[in-house]
């Protein structure tokens, strides 16, 4: 490593003193105007994990849901899963390294990790569309360069794209060609395979309004529609030419107000669905004849993949297991009814990603959502070779259709892998401190029927979050309003006393 030229490099990105940041539920993530610093030293991480996993990783620069003054990085490695656990807290230690102490913080990183400094290293980078996104991935690019890595700029990329793009690379190509053109021809040639079965009674059922957040979606899905016309029709609403990213729309605001975005046309029954950001969550609503609204969240995403795929498992007669997770967010009802009428076995994790798609791969086939729309279908290398195999091999007609039902199932899925005052545990759904908080939130829980709530620190924005169930929408407001009280009143809440509705 050249340290002095790092040294020099960074002077160029220097970090404000004093600011210290904590890696988060998916990376770091704040205001932009703090963050060129961090992007310059994830640039030079990143180089250190490619050289020690012998492989290509990834930097994505965005803050996904967030406002779009905010930004962000998420780093995903060789498999396309998100950063190891263990590497979270070389970033923090990075991230957070005062000038003059970074090189030494480099070389401690190198010894404890075991790198091999002489490895070759190479990082692919994308971004989404904030406007503050072009020069900090320019500093991704710096510091990538003055550790002597070598790199690939997509530029503007959804963060699926980014995660298939370094499972491609890692994968010598065995799982499709790491260019964009290769990722709309892979998964939308399954699509195209798997709806040519399904049965759409009408010009409507082949239509879908997306509201892309106003973000790096909509440029995308623009390229991409034309792929899958054949099956599906894409109107595409909050496209960018006017509104503010996540501004009164995108899947975050669906989900967290239930209601329908702003900028989008909804006739009953039309089916939409809205993307966040960076377009790595889905969440799908409709208006019934009574103008009803209904959402189709990650919960109910689950639950319609896992019956969808146990049919054709059932049908192959092989023994794959199935397996679902879910976070503390998922309703309890989705719980039940996958363990109670799918018999599924359900498993909770910690909020992100990370975490879901670590337990997911324990299973044979392991689906994960957060109810947020975040989430995929994992199979192991196992369940897939067995899969291909059968769809080859069954004599039977109708059981080689299920099992090519499967293989296509496998294309489709992109399988990539001062609030701190409240700490939780079980999953998240025990607030251990402050002291009193969760037993009154036991007490207030109580008061309803079928009811649940929890709290925790958001690690991507600054704000608790207040989860809150119960058998009415009315009564899961009330709920949610007393536990905020709660925590206003037991966690220190400072500004407006949260109120009712
Ligand atoms: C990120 C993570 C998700 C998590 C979300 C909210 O999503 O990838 O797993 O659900 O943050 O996390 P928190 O509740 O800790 O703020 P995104 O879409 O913002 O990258």
């Amino acid at each position: 490593m050249d340290l002095d030229a790092v040294t020099k490099q960074s002077a160029l990105h220097a970090k404000p003193d004093g600011l210290t940041l904590q890696y988060g539920t998916a990376g770091f993530r704040t205001k932009a105007e703090h963050l060129d610093h961090v992007m310059f030293r994830m640039g030079l991480l990143a180089v250190l994990r490619s050289k020690q996993t012998k492989s290509t990783i990834g930097v994505m620069v965005t803050a996904s849901h967030n406002p779009e003054e905010d930004n962000g990085v998420k780093l995903v490695d060789p498999l396309g899963e998100m950063l190891a656990p263990s590497w979270e807290d070389h970033a923090t230690c990075l991230a957070n390294a005062e000038e003059q102490d970074l090189p030494r913080v480099l070389v401690d990183i190198g010894e404890k990790a075991a790198v091999n400094l002489h490895q070759d290293a190479f990082v692919v980078i994308g971004r989404d569309t904030r406007p503050s996104s072009e020069k900090l991935s320019q500093s991704v690019i710096d510091g990538v360069t003055v550790l002597g890595g070598q790199f690939h700029d997509y530029g503007l990329l959804t963060t699926p794209q980014l995660h298939y793009m370094v499972y491609c690379r890692n994968t010598s190509g065995q799982y499709g060609k790491a260019t964009i053109e290769g990722y709309y021809q892979k998964l939308s040639a399954a699509f195209v395979e798997l709806t040519k079965q399904a049965s759409c009674s009408g010009d409507d059922q082949r239509t879908l309004k997306v509201d892309c957040a106003n973000g790096i979606g909509a440029l995308k899905l623009r390229e991409m529609k034309h792929y899958f016309s054949q099956g599906l029709s894409v109107q595409l609403f909050n496209d960018g030419t006017k509104g503010k990213l996540n501004h009164l729309c995108g899947a975050d605001f669906v989900k967290s107000h239930q209601k329908p975005p702003q900028g989008i046309e909804m006739k009953s029954h039309e089916r939409c669905c809205s993307f966040d950001g960076d377009a790595d969550r889905i969440v799908y609503y409709y208006h019934d004849a009574d103008g009803q609204f209904h959402l189709v969240d990650g919960d109910k995403i689950a639950a319609l993949i896992s019956s969808f795929l146990k049919e054709p498992l059932l049908e192959i007669g092989d023994s794959l297991s199935l397996g679902v997770v879910q976070t503390a967010y998922a309703n309890g009802s989705s719980t039940r009814y996958l363990e109670e009428v799918m018999k599924v076995p359900v498993y909770c994790t910690k909020t992100g990603v990370k975490h879901l798609h670590h337990k997911a791969q324990e299973f044979d086939i392991g689906v994960y959502f957060e109810a947020n729309g975040h989430g995929t279908v994992l199979f192991s290398k196992a369940a897939e070779m067995k899969i291909k195999q059968l769809a080859k091999e069954l004599e039977e007609d109708k059981k080689r259709k299920a099992a090519k039902m499967l293989e296509n199932v496998i294309d489709l899925f992109n399988q990539v892998a001062d609030r701190q005052v409240i700490s939780t545990t079980d999953a998240e759904r025990q607030a251990v401190k402050p002291p009193g908080l969760q037993e009154a939130i036991n007490e207030l829980v109580k008061k309803y029927r079928l009811s649940r709530a929890f709290v925790r620190p958001s690690g991507t924005e600054d704000i608790v979050r207040v989860y809150a169930e119960a058998d009415s929408q009315e009564n899961a407001d009330s709920l949610a309003y007393e536990v905020s009280l709660a925590v206003f009143q037991l966690a220190g809440g400072i500004g407006e006393r949260p109120q009712p509705g």
